[in-house]
C-alpha cells in the first residue's frame, strides 16, 4: 500500500480540551473510546505494556523504532480497542514483521520510527498521517496519548489511557534545549515551564494534530522538566 511503499518509521499526537484530573504527566484520563479508535498498546506476551502505537492501516501500526529494535516480532503483542488495559474485550495480535527506519540507532540520533505488520488485522478506524509540514508550526497544539508514567519518578503504572495537549515548540527553542536536535527527523512539544509531557512507556504513542498523526513519542531529558521539552519523531518526513 501507499504507506508501506513510502515508509520507514512513525509517531503520534492529538489535541483536546483540558479535563480535570492530571495524568501522562499533567494530562487527563481519556474516557471516550470513540476519540481514539486507532490507539494501541505494545505489550509483552504476558501483558506488560511498554510502549504505545497507532493503527495506520488495518494491520499496520506506527510506533517508535526504539520500542521494537532488537525485539523478536513474535514477542510483541499489540492490544487495540480498549482504554483500560485491565478489561477484557478489544483485539490483540502478535506482530508478524517490523520495519525500522533506515539509519535508526538510538532515539537521540533520530529516525525513531517503525512500522509493525500484524498477524491479525484490527477492525478499528485508522489514524491518517499528517499531510503537510504546516502541522509543525510552532504553537500548534497537538494531543499526545499514552499509558506511561504519571510523573518522572512514579514507577506505578496506570492501566488507563491518558492524554495531554501540548504545543509544538520552535526549532530554535528545541535546539537550545538539546544539542542533538535534528529538525529533519524530530520536533519538540512542551511548555518552557514544563509540567505537561509524555514520559517513560508513552514512547511510540501518537501526537495528533488536527486528527492526524504528526509525531511519535521518542525521547527527552526526564519528563515535564522546565526547558526540557518532549522530543517526537517528525512523522511527515518518513510517511507520506
Ligand atoms: C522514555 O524514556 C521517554 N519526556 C519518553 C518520553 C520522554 C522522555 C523519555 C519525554 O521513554
Amino acid at each position: 500500500m501507499r504507506l508501506l511503499a513510502v515508509v520507514l518509521a512513525l509517531i503520534v499526537i492529538t489535541v483536546t480540551p483540558a479535563h480535570a484530573e492530571p495524568r501522562v504527566v499533567g494530562g487527563v484520563v481519556v474516557d471516550n473510546p470513540a476519540e481514539v479508535p486507532w490507539m494501541v498498546a505494545l505489550t509483552t506476551s504476558s501483558g506488560y505494556q511498554f510502549c504505545g502505537g497507532a493503527l495506520v492501516g488495518p494491520d499496520l501500526v506506527a510506533t517508535a523504532a526504539h520500542c521494537v529494535y532488537g525485539r523478536a516480532p513474535s514477542s510483541i503483542t499489540v492490544v487495540g480497542g480498549k482504554l483500560d488495559l485491565r478489561t477484557d474485550g478489544g483485539s490483540t495480535s502478535v506482530v508478524k514483521q517490523h520495519q525500522v527506519a533506515e539509519g535508526y540507532s538510538t532515539p537521540s540520533r533520530g529516525n525513531d520510527i517503525a512500522l509493525l505488520t500484524l498477524v491479525e488485522g484490527m477492525p478499528y478506524e485508522t489514524l491518517p498521517i499528517a499531510e503537510t509540514t504546516a502541522v509543525y508550526a510552532a504553537g500548534n497544539v497537538g494531543v499526545v496519548y499514552g499509558w506511561g508514567r504519571l510523573s518522572e519518578h512514579d514507577t506505578t503504572k496506570s492501566p488507563l489511557l491518558h492524554k495531554a495537549s501540548i504545543p509544538v515548540m520552535a526549532d530554535e527553542q528545541c535546539a537550545a534545549a538539546y544539542a542533538r536536535y535534528d529538525a529533519k527527523s524530530m520536533f519538540c512539544a512542551g511548555y518552557p515551564e514544563g509540567g505537561i509531557d509524555a514520559c517513560i512507556d508513552d514512547s511510540g504513542g501518537p501526537y495528533v494534530v488536527g486528527g492526524r498523526l504528526a509525531g511519535i513519542v521518542s525521547w527527552g531529558i526526564g519528563c515535564a522538566r522546565p526547558n526540557a521539552p518532549g522530543v517526537y519523531t517528525r512523522v511527515k518526513t518518513f510517511l507520506t
